[in-house]
């Protein structure tokens, strides 16, 4: 019998083990014997026997190590000891269960019993945020439009100046920005309207694209904003695109993924490229439109800003400004999800809580 396995019949002070390199020296000599029992066992009766001993729930070589040894380790060694005890045991359960369905691993002719019940994995499912972009997505596919993805790092041309927004105008400040310190002129996207110009840069019109991303702003937490959160940037660009179609596409869309019955209304609102610009609100689910924390007492949760696309930034892709017109959308993707399903805050979108999560299969 190995000296590490006698062991497991002293009390922690009995074992004279001063350092962590000791602890964790007597739990690999502990493992090798472990692993040296089990490889020799006979599968069935035998392993049976084995697990019993080493992993079994009364007085078995792991009830015996965590009595002695974890329990009555000093307080100070207590961090150490139980930092093996996990490994060494988490280990050895892992090997087992490998070790019993694999056949004839013990040199005899036993084989794989094929009434084990079979090992469980775990499966995953698409994060809500996933199956909102899922389902937005859809809807526009069905109108004709392609997806399209760019990069989170920017150039301030591309989140700023070809979107007809210059350095000093003050539409800079309400996208409080993350600049990258270690590659200056590079910044973390504001939102997804540079791949408005990015796609008209290298594409001839018709253009008819949304952009689904992950974008960045210095905003505060709190219910319906995160510093980081998800766009979908939508363009449509032609030669005879007017207003109402692009109110009929944004109507057509809320429809869809919200049904009928949701209030919504357009605002005016300001987007240096857009020109006119809205913005398009829902009507709060948690309070009914009476105003409650999760809408800021309005009664309405901002969805998109929107607007038919400004001339000026045909300018900046080479497009005829003269023969083109096209409208341009940005929607909060997480709002959309809050509203959806009921969310009072946008935060558990981000805290990655499985049991939340579960609920969405
Ligand atoms: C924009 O980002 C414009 N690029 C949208 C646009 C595109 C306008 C194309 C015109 C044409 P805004 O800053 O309003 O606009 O953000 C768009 C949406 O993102 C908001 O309506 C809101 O739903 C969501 N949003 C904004 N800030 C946050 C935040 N901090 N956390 C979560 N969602 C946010």
């Amino acid at each position: 019998m190995s000296d590490a396995l006698e062991k497991t019949n002293l009390t922690f002070d009995a074992l004279g083990v001063s350092s962590e390199t000791d602890v964790s020296a007597l739990f690999d000599a502990l493992l090798r014997s472990a692993e040296e029992e089990m490889a020799s066992a006979k599968m069935g009766e035998e392993l049976e026997s084995f697990r019993v001993r080493w992993l079994g729930r009364n007085n078995s070589v792991k009830s015996r190590v965590q009595e002695n040894w974890l329990k009555r380790a000093a307080p100070d060694a207590k961090k150490w000891v139980g930092a093996s005890f996990n490994a060494c045991f988490r280990k050895l359960e892992e090997d087992f269960a490998v070790h019993k369905v694999k056949p004839a691993v013990t040199g005899t002719s036993d084989c794989m019993d094929l009434s084990l019940p079979g090992v469980v994995r775990p499966i995953g499912t698409r994060h809500l945020i996933r199956q909102t972009y899922d389902e937005i997505e859809r809807i526009f596919l069905s109108l004709g439009y392609t997806v399209v993805e760019g990069p989170e790092i920017e150039t301030p041309y591309y989140n700023f100046e070809a979107l007809n927004i210059p350095e000093h105008h003050p539409a800079r400040d309400n996208m409080d920005t993350f600049y990258l310190e270690s590659a200056p002129g590079y910044l973390l996207r504001t939102h997804t309207s540079p791949m408005q110009i990015r796609t008209m840069e290298k594409q001839k019109p018709p253009v008819r694209i949304v952009v689904p991303g992950k974008v960045y702003r210095r905003d505060n937490p709190d219910a319906t904003h995160s510093f980081m959160f998800h766009q979908l940037e939508g363009l449509a660009v032609d030669e005879d695109i007017t207003f109402c179609d692009f109110k009929g596409t944004i109507e057509y869309f809320v429809r869809e993924f919200f049904g009928a019955s949701t209030k919504t209304r357009f605002r005016p609102s300001y987007f240096p490229f857009t020109e006119p610009s809205a913005e398009f609100d829902a009507s709060c689910v948690f309070c009914g439109g009476k105003g409650c924390r999760t809408c800021k007492q309005s009664g309405w949760i901002e969805l998109f800003g929107a607007g038919m696309v400004n001339p000026a930034v045909y300018g900046f892709v080479g497009y005829d400004a003269k023969k083109l017109n096209g409208f341009a959308f940005g929607i909060g993707v997480d709002r959309l999800a809050m509203l959806k399903y009921g969310l009072g805050d946008i935060q558990v979108l981000f805290q990655n809580d499985a049991r939340f999560l579960r609920q969405f299969p």
